[in-house]
């Protein structure tokens, strides 16, 4: 019988097509998809990481981690438990600064929807000025950053100092999460959420934005 730490093992060594048939087996066996996500694909991709930061690993490895999550992500999140969210009418503004990776953006995006929020998704390597434009056009309640790559910590400060400078800081509730944050940097930034997990931000956004 296929197991979590097969597929943890898989994504690791970076096989795309074993990876996502494997996927496949511990959903068809009943397993928990977020325990799949969480032990089996996340923990892969952290293992190939903590190769390349040991030099064990280069760039081609990270893209090819980064290839084999993609297929195994889509046929775990079209099994999350959709439940009775309701439609919210609150508006989150989502993206990176700087960085490429989008994994974790997407599966906060996901997650977000599914929990009934209207998720304006604008993508990578965004500036603060972009995120600061649409969340004025859009009308957004929100305003969620992943930053997994350290050079965009700074991006997400400029980001807080340009909402202050534009007098809307406190028009937006501000959430960020990702590999490189942690919860003390979050509050030192003057956020007003941070999660370690993509299902966070759906927690935060419930509870920021006060909706039932
Ligand atoms: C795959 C990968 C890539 C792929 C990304 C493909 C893609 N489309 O995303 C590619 C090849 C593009 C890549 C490139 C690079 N990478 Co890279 N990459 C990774 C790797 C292995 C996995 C990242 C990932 O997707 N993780 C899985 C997701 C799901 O995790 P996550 O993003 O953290 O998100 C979770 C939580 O943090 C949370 N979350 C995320 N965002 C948010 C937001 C909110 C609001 C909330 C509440 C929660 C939340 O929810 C998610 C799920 O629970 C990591 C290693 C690692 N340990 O993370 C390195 C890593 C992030 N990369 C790294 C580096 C250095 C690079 C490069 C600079 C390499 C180079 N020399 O070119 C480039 C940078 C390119 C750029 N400008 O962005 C470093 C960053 C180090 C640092 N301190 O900055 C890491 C940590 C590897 C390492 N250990 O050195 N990479």
């Amino acid at each position: 019988m296929a197991t979590i730490a097969d597929l943890r093992q898989l994504v690791s060594e970076t096989h795309t097509e074993p990876a996502e048939a494997m996927t496949r087996e511990l959903l068809a066996e009943g397993l928990d998809p977020f325990a799949i996500l969480e032990q089996g694909v996340m923990t892969g991709l952290n293992d190939v990481g903590n190769r390349f930061a040991a030099k064990k690993a280069i760039v081609l490895d990270l893209v090819r981690a980064g290839v084999t999550a993609k297929a195994c992500i889509p046929l775990i999140e079209a099994v999350l438990p959709r439940g009775e969210s309701k439609k919210t009418e609150k508006k989150i503004v989502l993206g990176t600064m700087l960085s490429q990776h989008n994994i974790g953006k997407n599966l906060v995006g996901t997650l977000l929807s599914i929990g009934g929020f209207e998720v304006v998704d604008v993508g990578e390597k965004n500036s603060p000025w972009d995120f600061y434009e649409t969340a004025e056009s859009s009308g957004a309640d929100m305003i969620a950053v992943s930053v997994v790559f350290a050079p965009a910590m700074e991006k997400f400060t400029e980001l807080v100092d340009l909402l202050k400078e534009m007098k809307v800081r406190e028009k937006y509730r501000i959430i960020v999460g990702g590999a490189v944050t942690s919860e003390k940097w979050a509050a030192s930034e003057e956020a007003d959420g941070w999660g370690s997990q993509a299902k966070d931000a759906v927690d935060l956004a419930r509870d920021l934005l006060r909706v039932e």
